[in-house]
């Protein structure tokens, strides 16, 4: 693999343009440099959150929600705060993206004054305010975001509690009931001088119901194309929209690692008329899978969530690969079993994304092996994960009271 060709997720459509741009200007060179370039400018981006509100209000558990850490690793919940600072969090493979977790103001002799001086609202891309019900403290905090020229976005949590209490009534109609809760919270932040703001609805049990989908949604909205698609990769998998949304990053990154392997040394495969970096393959196959939540760390962690086996969740899975051992040896047995090696016609090829590229790379070249393969196999993951969530949430709703994240 050539300097710099580290699988990059992040890439968008105007690179992969770029990238042909400077292989056709400045060949293997000019390439290289754009891809240095690329990155550079990659690393310095950031998904800065700020988690707000009152101690208890469920900050911590929605940062660990957010970022799918486990006890041992997590921010920690349900105990009384005592700190006055900050605490970051960074995902664990994407360590751009941050929360951080804000101490709550009810915190016994907490310095508010002071905090509020020293904390630099600017340097965060938006903040969420957590909320059981609307205060004065958290008003502040709006306040300030708002100075500071940052969106912000107020989550009810507990929602699940609402609902069993609820639930046992004898008229009970829970679309209604949500209604209520969402009018109320927004009626009190409306009197508080708040206008009219929506808030999202959410329970740490289930993050395909209430409002977490379109909190999600609106926190998209609020960043750079680069900034949205790092933090969808960083989500854990709630549905199957939100692996849809994580597959479609994926693919335009694939576009330009497949430009990157162009400018790669090449390596014949054995017993077919193709050549393409193996290992270039697989160190991208194993960042997808990670991302899409199907390494074995990942596996085993839904498996003690959700309280089944791991062979449970793999059940009705297809693609046996997808959890093996990816190194260039499982790369090129997957290539001489693909449809790639059989049916590489530069007419097919070029009728899908850029056609130039066709012109420029010529066929059958690593370039276009690279680009078929991970499409391919990435297509296979999205089909695994998809088939694991659905195990894991057969699972969950098996159990009673639920699993945390599903
Ligand atoms: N039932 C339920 N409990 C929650 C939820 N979110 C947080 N909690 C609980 O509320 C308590 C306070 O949460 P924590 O995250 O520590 O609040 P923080 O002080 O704002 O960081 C903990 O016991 C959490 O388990 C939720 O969505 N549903
Ligand atoms: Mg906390």
């Amino acid at each position: 693999m050539m300097a710099g060709a580290v699988p990059n997720l992040c890439y968008n459509r105007r690179d992969v343009l770029d990238m042909v741009a400077a292989y056709r200007r400045g060949g293997m060179q000019g390439l290289q440099l754009a891809i240095d370039d690329k990155n550079k400018q990659l690393s310095n981006v950031h998904v800065r959150i700020a988690v707000m509100g009152e101690s208890g209000s469920g900050k911590s558990t929605l940062i660990n929600t957010l970022l799918d850490l486990d006890d041992e690793e997590a921010a920690p919940t349900g105990f009384k705060e005592t700190t006055t600072k900050i605490t970051p969090y960074s995902h664990p493979s994407l360590p751009n993206v941050h929360y951080y977790d804000f101490p709550g103001f009810n915190t016994p002799n907490f310095p508010v004054e002071a905090f509020m001086k020293k904390t630099k609202f600017a340097e965060y891309d938006l903040g969420i305010i957590v909320i059981e019900r609307w205060t004065a403290n958290d008003q502040l905090l709006a306040k300030a975001l708002k100075k500071a020229g940052k969106p912000f976005h107020v989550v009810r949590s507990k929602i699940d509690q609402i609902v069993t209490s609820e639930r046992g009534k004898k008229v009970y109609n829970e679309d209604v009931m949500l209604q209520r809760v969402r009018k109320n919270c927004c009626s009190s932040l409306e009197k508080a001088g708040m206008g009219k703001t929506r808030v999202f609805l959410y329970s740490k049990y289930n993050l395909k119901a209430y409002d977490f989908p379109e909190l999600k949604k609106a926190v998209v909205s609020d960043l750079s194309d680069t900034q949205k698609q790092l933090f969808l990769l960083s989500l854990p998998n709630t549905s199957e929209d939100s692996i849809n949304e994580k597959r479609e990053v994926l693919r335009v990154s694939i576009e330009c690692m497949a430009v990157i392997s162009a400018a790669t040394a090449v390596i014949p495969v054995p017993g077919l008329s193709l050549a393409c970096d193996l290992v270039l393959i697989a160190s991208n196959i194993l960042v997808m899978r990670k991302i899409l939540g199907l390494d074995d760390g990942s596996l085993r962690k839904l498996s003690q969530r959700v309280g089944k086996s791991q062979d449970d969740l793999r059940r009705d899975t297809e693609h046996a690969w997808v959890f093996g051992e990816i190194k260039r040896e499982q790369v090129m047995l997957l290539l001489q079993r693909s449809k790639v090696a059989a049916a590489l016609t530069v007419a097919e090829l070029v009728l899908d994304f850029v056609p130039i590229l066709g012109s420029v790379f010529g066929e059958p070249t690593s370039y276009w092996v690279t680009r078929r393969m991970l499409t391919n196999l990435l297509e296979e993951m999205v089909e695994t994960a998809k088939i694991v969530l659905r195990n894991a949430e057969a699972a969950a709703s098996a159990t009673p009271g639920g699993a945390a994240g599903y």
